[in-house]
């Protein structure tokens, strides 16, 4: 939690002119520390970017001007609205799109999406098929950007056999001393070494497109519109890159497809939802569906799976490390995330077929 006087500096950056009237924490994110701001003129949301999980802040912010200014010319052109339906950056007062406070943090500003519902949890498939529509529209929207003039922030963020060499890595060690409390999570993923590079493989063999990606879609990263029920923005584009839609899907499944948090330390309450995975592939299906190849469609569930194990790979690895990449409130905090995500992943190996035949039906484009 960054100190007052620094957050007050960080204000008077962002709003020189204008009386801060709120500045207070929000959201639930695991990365960055996030405020709504209310100001005599408007509401904002104020960011200290988390540095040592993106320190390459410069290009993060090119990234995401170069895809919100797209994005806005591509909603005007359709006669959407630019205003509510993509962030928008706030410059500080030195017009940067980031400010560099005293103590070498950083922090960014965009205005606030009024009259937006965020969901932590999909309580129906229909809501989770909404998601997929707005999720399944971003990579739409994006299908013009020139993918190879982004910079790639974090490589390898969803290359699942790196993943696995930094959990071995960590394994190895064993800096927090938690290496024997988390045996039976290391054994669960050694199980399945074999299974981790299909993505990857298809990937380097040009048999699945590279294309613009968000790489953390989370329920909580899409904004609703509060009156229409309707998806609205996607938010949190720190990792906007070159991807596989396949880490999309996958990633927005492995939340929103389970019928509990992804903290929830009792396990009989995880269950993997297949009407979710079902109202997923039909949502992504009606908005990005016409772009999607016949490998993109076949390959959901893997993409489902294989974001699932490595989400889970994360953040065991992470505790083993001692707690050092994603915010925690308690020391099993991490380890009861790996848990419900390997629930997911039996669950998802248990209703395999279906999931196979779900996909099979979305059909897809030929190559
Ligand atoms: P983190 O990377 O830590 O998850 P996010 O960028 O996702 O941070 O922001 C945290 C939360 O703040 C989001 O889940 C969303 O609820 C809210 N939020 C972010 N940007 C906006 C915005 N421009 N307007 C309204 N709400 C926002
Ligand atoms: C982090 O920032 P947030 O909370 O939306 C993480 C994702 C993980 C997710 C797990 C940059 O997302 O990759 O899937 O936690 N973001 C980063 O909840 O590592
Ligand atoms: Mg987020």
């Amino acid at each position: 939690m960054p100190n007052q006087a620094k957050l007050s500096e960080a204000l008077t950056a962002f709003f020189p002119e204008d009386t801060v009237r709120t500045a207070r924490r929000h959201g639930s994110g695991h990365i960055h520390a996030t405020y709504w701001v209310e100001t005599e003129e408007g509401e904002y949301i104020l960011q200290k970017i988390n540095r040592q999980v993106f320190p390459k802040i410069r290009e993060m912010m090119a990234n995401i001007a170069a895809v919100t200014s797209y994005l806005e010319r591509t909603l005007a052109s359709l006669g959407r609205d630019p205003v509510r339906e993509t962030l928008h950056i706030l410059p500080d007062r030195a017009g940067e799109c980031f400010y560099q406070d005293s103590a070498g943090e950083c922090w960014r500003a965009y205005h606030f999406i009024r009259d937006a519902a965020v969901f932590q949890k999909a309580d129906t498939p229909e809501l989770f098929g909404r998601a997929a529509q707005g999720f399944g529209r971003f990579l739409e929207l994006l299908e013009g950007f020139p993918v190879n003039s982004l910079y790639e922030i974090l490589p390898d963020f969803h290359n699942t056999p790196v993943r696995f060499s930094q959990l071995q890595k960590a394994i190895a060690e064993n800096r927090a001393g938690r290496f024997k409390g988390a045996a039976r999570e290391i054994e669960f993923v050694l199980r399945r070494q074999g299974t981790l590079s299909l993505l990857t493989d298809a990937l380097q063999k040009g048999e699945l497109p590279l294309r613009v990606t968000h790489n953390d879609t989370k329920l909580n990263n899409l904004l609703f519109d509060k009156k229409t029920g309707e998806p609205l923005c996607v938010v949190d584009l720190d990792t906007v890159m070159p991807g596989l839609s396949l880490y999309d899907f996958g990633d927005a499944v492995r939340f929103g497809a389970s019928t509990a948090a992804e903290d929830e330390p009792d396990l009989n309450k995880v269950h993997f939802s297949l009407p979710h995975f079902e109202a997923y592939v039909e949502g992504y299906r009606s908005s990005a569906g016409e772009k999607l190849t016949a490998l993109e469609y076949e390959l959901m569930p893997e993409g489902a799976r294989l974001m699932t194990l490595e989400c889970g790979m994360r953040f065991l690895a992470d505790y083993l490390n001692g707690d050092i990449y994603f915010h925690t409130e308690h020391p099993a905090h991490n380890l009861e995330r790996a848990r419900t995500q390997f629930v997911l992943v039996e669950d998802m190996e248990r209703q395999w077929d279906r999931m196979k035949q779900t996909a099979a039906n979305g059909k897809g484009k030929s190559k």
